[in-house]
Order: structure tokens, then C-alpha cells, then sequence
């Protein structure tokens, strides 16, 4: 470890930040685990499992419904935890903000209110050859029910988005632009703001898959000046089942419901119904509390530690070490962009190994790692590439780890190449 990283891993304390989460203590095969598959989900700090448990001892009851104490302390620290969400990403306001299940389900109530009301045959949406396909079906989907067109911008071979092609490709007829802030598989990370300008410039709206960047860099929604950004709190220390989207005010004032039953509404009337104020109108049902709660306790912590600016410098530097020792590899292709282009996850093929293989001698020496398309699969059909193995870093992962991710790997090459 060199004597910048290793100043790195102090003053972020990686050493005692790994003691706040028991997982990392585990053993996997009866070696200690390596956690690297950060990008399908992160690992959660006491911090966070012990919000969620105290809400169950200590206050379980539902929110916006009881006059009585569980009830009002409830909706406190739910509505509490949106606001933490809503600071975290730099949301003029709370109302803009509404909790949904995931990344996933905040792109389809886009689609689905937003798309469905808006859309029409001749219009267009864009998005991009980098987009995991929760930001690709949905507008498949939508695309089919209203008639309009569904367009991607390209990627090159070195996984930049291909700029020269955008102008081209957004005119006065795209009326959605949707697109990653980071690929779940090339790592690039594709310059928002100016994307955003761009989709404005014709008169489209900008929605921004956030699943990845919000977790790993700081995230200023206003600065982008996007209208839309999608995120889920369990890849950014916070439990599964909860996240969010934000979502420029008026836009949430004029776009209809998305799932309606209780809670969303103001009067129901035999034959009709008037709407909660936003962001109520869209959240339907009884919520995941819990979860929200969790969801704050995660904001909490990551800014405890050190804060955004502080996880992707870490993660810049871990990535731009991981690729440098990657080489050592015989037959290793990685794939997308340098690391000062990146966050902090490298995606690569061996030689004659399928990713599944590599995936399970990895396993064998306790490393977690994704293999398979990882649900992006028109990024690997453009590069060429059926499947790969990534390894996807968090600012708990330390130097080490990677030179035992290049020693397994090197087993792996000598198990098929050499048996
Ligand atoms: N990518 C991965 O292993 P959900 O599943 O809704 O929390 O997030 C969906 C999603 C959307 N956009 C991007 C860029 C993503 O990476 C993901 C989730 C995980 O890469 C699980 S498939």
C-alpha cells in the first residue's frame, strides 16, 4: 500500500468504520469475507439496524393516521427522514421528495403518471445505451401504450457516452431525456449538468437514474437543475424496500397519481376522489416506516463519517488502485473508461473463464463479486461482451482486499489454464 493510500484509509478511519458493520466480520468458506458487490447492495451499519429496531420496540404504529403518541412520534420520524433526504440531495423542499420501493419504482411512477399523461405518438424519449434496464422497460412499456418513439444515445467502446450524436438525436420532438448519473457496468460517469442544459435547450425534461451516484459522490439536485432524480436507500447503507424521488414541485403538482388507495387522497366520494397535497398524493397505502427511518439513520450516518466529498475521493483512489493491480491478470479485459472518469466499480472478462466460474472460485476465497449481465444487458450486447465479473468498492473496502482479489483471480486462471 502506498504511503498516499494508506494516509487515505486514516483519514477517512476505513479501520473503525469496518467495526460499525458486523457483516464485515463474518467469515465466508471459513476465510474472511471481501465484500465487493457494493453496487447491487451495500452493507448496513449498526447505526441503521438499530434505528429500525428501535421504531418496532419503541413506537411501532402506522403514520398520518393516530391521534395517539406511537402514531405522532411515527410520523415525526418519518417525515424526519424525508427532510434528511431531501438536505442530502440539496432539495429546495421536502414536497419534493416522495418515498417508493426503489430506484426502480421511482422510474416507473415517472413513466407511468408523468409519461402516460404527457406522451404522445411523434414524440420522443431518449435515453442511453449505458441505462440498467430500470431506466430502459419502463419507457419500452410506456413507449408502446402512447404511440411515441424510444431512442438511445450511443455509447463508444471505451463506455463514454457519444456526444458528438447527442445533438443529432435530441431535437424538439424528445420530450423526456433519461439517463444514468453512473453505469452500474462501464463505472462512467457522464456529465449531468450539461446533459441536463442540453435536454432543457429543446424543451425535454431531464430524469436522472441516480442508483449509483447518490450513493458514492455528493448529489446537489438543484445545481443539475434536473426534474426528476431516482434513488434507493439500500445501496447507500440504508435497509432494502425504501427509496425515493425527487421531483421538481410543480411537476408533481400537475402529474396525476401513480397507485392510488389510502392515504393519497383527500375525499372519496362514491364516484370520485380529490388528492393529498404532494408529495402524499403520490404514496399510497401503508409505507415501509420502518424502513424510512432507516433510510434517515443512513443519511446520518454516511455524513457522520466524513461526508460524500470524502467516499468518492476514497473511492477514486481505491478504483485507480484496483485497475492498476487488475493488470497483474493474465488475460483480463477490463471494460469502460479510465478511473478519473469512474466511480468505484470495475467490470472485466478473463480469458476462456465464464463470469460464473470466476465468480464461484472468487467465493471459494470468501470474495463477493456480481457476474452476469447486472441488468444492463444492451451495454454489454454494444461492447460485444455477453458477461463479466464486477467488483464494485464502498469507502469500507480497503487496499488490501484488492490484492486478494488479484491473487484469487490469478487462482482462477490457474485452475482453467493450467489444471
Ligand atoms: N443495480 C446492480 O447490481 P433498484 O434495484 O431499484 O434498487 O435499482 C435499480 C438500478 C437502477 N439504475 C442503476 C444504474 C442501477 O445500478 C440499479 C441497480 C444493481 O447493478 C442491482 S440490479
Amino acid at each position: 500500500m502506498s504511503e498516499k493510500r494508506s494516509e487515505l484509509v486514516k483519514q477517512l478511519n476505513v479501520e473503525e468504520i469496518r467495526r460499525d458493520f458486523p457483516v464485515l466480520s463474518r467469515k465466508v468458506h471459513g476465510v474472511p469475507l471481501i465484500y465487493l458487490d457494493n453496487a447491487a447492495t451495500s452493507q448496513k451499519p449498526m447505526a441503521v439496524i438499530e434505528a429500525m429496531n428501535l421504531f418496532y420496540q419503541r413506537e411501532n404504529s402506522n403514520v398520518h393516521r393516530g391521534i395517539h403518541t406511537l402514531s405522532e412520534e411515527a410520523t415525526a420520524d418519518y417525515e424526519a427522514a424525508r427532510k434528511k433526504i431531501a438536505r442530502f440531495i440539496n432539495a429546495k423542499s421536502w414536497r419534493e421528495i416522495i418515498y417508493t420501493r426503489n430506484a426502480t419504482e421511482s422510474i416507473n411512477l415517472v413513466a407511468y403518471s408523468w409519461g402516460l399523461a404527457n406522451l404522445h405518438p411523434g414524440d420522443e424519449v431518449l435515453i442511453t445505451e449505458m441505462e440498467h434496464h430500470a431506466n430502459i422497460v419502463p419507457w419500452q412499456l410506456i413507449a408502446e401504450r402512447t404511440g411515441a418513439t424510444l431512442r438511445y444515445v450511443p455509447i463508444t467502446l471505451q463506455g463514454y457516452l457519444d456526444l458528438d450524436k447527442l445533438n443529432g438525436l435530441l431535437t424538439e420532438k424528445t420530450k423526456m431525456f433519461a439517463f444514468t448519473a453512473m453505469s452500474n457496468v462501464l463505472g462512467t460517469i457522464p456529465p449531468v449538468k450539461m446533459l441536463v442544459e442540453k435536454a432543457h435547450a429543446v424543451g425535454a425534461l431531464a430524469l436522472v437514474d441516480g442508483a449509483q451516484a447518490v450513493s458514492h459522490m455528493p448529489v446537489d439536485v438543484q445545481a443539475w437543475n434536473c426534474d426528476f432524480l431516482a434513488f434507493s436507500a439500500h445501496k447507500m447503507c440504508g435497509p432494502t424496500g425504501i427509496g425515493a424521488l425527487y421531483a421538481k414541485r410543480q411537476l408533481l403538482e400537475e402529474m396525476p397519481p401513480f397507485l392510488s388507495g389510502g392515504d393519497m387522497i383527500r375525499s372519496v366520494w362514491m364516484d370520485h376522489a380529490t388528492w393529498n397535497d404532494v408529495p402524499h398524493k403520490f404514496e399510497a397505502g401503508t409505507p415501509a416506516i420502518a424502513e424510512a427511518i432507516g433510510f434517515g439513520a443512513a443519511i446520518d450516518y454516511l455524513q457522520k463519517i466524513g461526508g460524500m466529498e470524502a467516499i468518492h475521493r476514497y473511492e477514486q483512489e481505491i478504483i485507480a488502485a484496483a485497475m492498476t493491480a487488475l493488470q497483474e491478470v493474465e488475460g483480463l479485459r477490463m471494460i469502460g473508461p479510465p478511473p478519473e472518469d469512474r466511480g468505484g466499480l470495475i467490470s472485466f472478462a478473463l480469458d476462456g473463464i465464464h463470469p460464473h466460474d470466476a465468480a464461484a472460485i472468487l467465493d471459494q476465497d470468501g470474495i463477493a463479486v456480481r457476474a452476469g449481465h447486472h441488468c444492463a444487458q444492451p451495454s454489454h450486447d454494444r461492447l460485444g461482451i455477453e458477461a463479466t465479473d464486477r467488483a464494485s468498492f464502498y469507502f469500507y473496502n480497503l487496499p488490501e482486499e484488492i490484492d486478494m482479489l488479484v491473487r484469487s483471480l490469478q487462482r482462477a486462471q490457474a485452475i482453467f489454464h493450467h489444471p
